[in-house]
């Protein structure tokens, strides 16, 4: 057995005035409940530092820079790293990138115990559109914000397991979780920035999302025999309502922890990594089965 005692972290709403110091502060009590519960690892939403600024149309990039981290760990992080350290849990969360050549990125890291960086994902799937939509009921500017991540979908070894992350709208592209697959992926973290509504179609609501969202999920856990941990940021932002619905979900596509608000919630599940074996090695053995002769199509336009 190799249980990891994962902590889905999700966050409620975060408003455009509120300080990194004050989400900081949610973050380490979201943290500390982990350690009192007897986490391992404990998983943040996407852009967690800050709200969800997309959904802004700024033309001044030095707004825009203000959402963004131009090191990580950085001043403002560094009392949630120390505290990770001390309690000895790994830690992955989303923030906003600005690299030193002036690139722009959707990020997350995932680290070790010691608070050591082991991993890093860019966002690849960006949705929505780069110029100011007055269509749409509210915007939505990762495409303006972000240029699309140029990682790929990495794993890594860390607590004796294989682990990816994607983010938010990564996880409702079967892709992203068969690249992993296929490198062995045992454990598959996510966070997302969902709305509760379509910015382009005024009927679908909360209820439809949250099927999406979570069919997606389930179904990229299930295919691909791998733990998935998704973490959303959720709740009214500055009138903006985001999606809660986080979930952990085991290697046959169930739901083993689900979120019931909208704010500050920890779910927490003892994770076996072995569970992941079974479907690897028969139903999913993709060595064994795959037909790649006949998927050309899916790398070419
Ligand atoms: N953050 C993020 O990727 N949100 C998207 C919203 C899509 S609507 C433009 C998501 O897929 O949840």
């Amino acid at each position: 057995m190799r249980e990891i005692v994962i902590g889905g972290a999700q966050m409620g709403p975060i408003q455009k005035a509120d300080s990194r110091a004050a989400v900081v502060a949610r973050m380490i009590a979201l943290l500390d409940r982990g350690a009192d519960g007897g986490c391992d690892l404990v998983v943040f939403p996407e852009l967690c530092l800050t709200t969800f600024f997309p959904r802004w149309m700024m033309e001044d990039q030095a707004e825009v820079d203000r959402w963004f981290e131009r090191e990580m760990p950085n001043g403002a992080t560094e009392p949630l790293f120390a505290r990770a350290r001390e309690r000895g849990i790994a830690i992955s969360f989303g923030y906003a990138e600005l690299t030193p050549e002036g690139r722009h990125f959707n990020t997350s890291i995932l680290t070790d115990r010691t608070g050591a960086i082991v991993g890093k994902y860019r966002k690849v799937h960006l949705p929505g559109h780069a110029e100011y939509d007055p269509d749409r009921a509210f915007q939505h500017l990762e495409k303006r914000y972000f240029e699309p991540g140029d990682l790929g979908f990495r794993v890594w070894r860390n607590m004796d397991a294989w682990m990816g992350m994607c983010i938010c709208n990564d996880r409702r592209w079967p892709e992203t979780y068969r690249v992993m697959g296929l490198q062995g992926a045992e454990l598959i973290t996510l966070g997302y920035n969902t709305p509760s509504v379509n910015s382009q179609m005024s009927d679908e609501g909360p209820e439809q999302r949250l099927y999406h969202s979570e069919l997606s999920m389930k179904a990229g856990a299930y295919q691909n025999s791998a733990w998935v941990v998704g973490v959303a940021k959720a709740g009214d932002e500055d009138g903006h309502p985001l999606l809660g619905g986080s979930v952990i979900v085991d290697p046959n596509g169930f739901v083993v922890a689900r979120a019931e608000t909208e704010a500050d919630e920890l779910i927490v599940h003892a994770c076996d990594m072995d569970a992941c074996t079974f479907g690897k090695e028969t139903i999913f053995d993709f060595k064994r089965h795959r037909r790649i002769e006949h998927y050309g199509r899916i790398c070419s336009q």
